[in-house]
């Protein structure tokens, strides 16, 4: 990568970084309405991972999607006019949160009922392959939609029909409040797509470069029609799993724990010692992302809501 590429992926992250800070305290304020999942945390994931896609690679993911959609191309502003439930808003304020998409940008969203996407992703993936695309799907969920029907019947026919699909699961070590071996019957989550006979490996998710370099041969694999793999990202939520999360189910050691390996850090690092950029260029990125966050909430804030008459709109098809 050029310098300027590096640097384009550390903005992403601290804009993400934020984003989400931003989110959190307009939630507080009351500003944003119904559940917000924050991405604090594993900024690292969706960042090293959709900078190895090309633009005609689909991506779709549960409701932690605000970074989502920032590393997908959508701006600031538009996301955050999502939050806010404006009519400038991604989704045209009709989604929020949980439900940013923009298919112009080959991002299809945004959804909350865990898993129910990852059947949605086998359908994208037998479309391309039907038409004959070279495109492949990046399918994003948590470790706990892998105890989802839905995991299971996406993977099984994935592997099938041999499905351009690139499963990435990102192990946050939690769903909701209940912890992976609580919940599920192996604690590798790479078991469970090993029964289905597609190829797996892990990752740590703390780490840019790793997920980045790792995303880049698997998805030239599949692209090269080798069929489905699954990937699972070790990584974690700094954050409750939604606003307003008491967090009695972990300890606060643990967090700090993780902490230490917080993904923006991680990478800050790696590009002041390798000589890739120096504090200052790093720090006046992390400047620029502030000023481009404030200004998103501004846009939002002035932005006007949908119209009321437009609430039937877009639901169906006009013949
Ligand atoms: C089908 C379904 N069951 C339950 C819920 C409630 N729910 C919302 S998030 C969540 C936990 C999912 O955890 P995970 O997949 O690990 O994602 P994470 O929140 O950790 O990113 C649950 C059970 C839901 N939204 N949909
Ligand atoms: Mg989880």
């Amino acid at each position: 990568m050029k310098k300027q590429e590096y640097l384009e992926l550390f903005s992403q992250m601290v804009q993400i970084r934020r984003l989400e800070e931003s989110a959190a305290e307009l939630y507080q304020q009351g500003l944003i309405g119904g559940f917000l999942h924050l991405y604090i945390g594993q900024e690292a994931v969706s960042t090293g991972l959709i900078s190895a896609r090309q633009p005609q690679d689909r991506v779709i993911t549960a409701y932690r999607d605000h970074g989502v959609a920032i590393n997908c191309g959508i701006s600031a502003n538009q996301v955050m006019a999502e939050l806010l439930g404006k009519k400038t808003g991604c989704s045209r304020g009709r989604g929020g949160s949980m439900h940013m998409a923009d298919v112009s940008k080959n991002y299809w969203g945004g959804h909350a009922i865990v898993g129910a996407h990852l059947p949605l992703a086998s359908g994208l993936a037998l479309g391309d392959l039907y038409r004959g695309n070279k495109a492949v799907t990046i399918a994003m969920f948590g470790d706990g939609a892998t105890n989802i029907g839905f995991f299971h019947e996406a993977l099984n026919l994935s592997k099938v029909w041999n499905l351009p699909v690139f499963w990435v699961c990102e192990n946050n070590q939690y769903g909701m409040g209940t912890a992976v071996a609580r919940a599920s019957a192996v604690s590798d989550m790479r078991q469970k797509a090993g029964g289905y006979g597609i190829p797996t490996s892990r990752v740590d998710g703390m780490n840019i470069m790793e997920v980045r370099q790792a995303s880049l041969d698997i998805i030239e694999k599949i692209r090269s029609g080798s069929g489905p793999y699954f990937l699972e990202v070790e990584t974690y939520r700094f954050r409750g799993h939604s606003m307003g999360d008491p967090e009695r189910y972990r300890k606060a050691e643990e967090i700090h724990h993780w902490e230490e390996s917080d993904p923006i850090g991680i990478y800050h690092r790696y590009l002041v010692s390798n000589g890739i950029a120096t504090e200052e260029e790093l720090c006046k990125a992390e400047d620029d992302a502030a000023e481009v966050i404030n200004k998103s909430v501004e846009f939002a804030q002035a932005s006007p809501e949908p119209a009321p008459e437009e609430l039937f709109d877009n639901i169906y098809v006009e013949p």
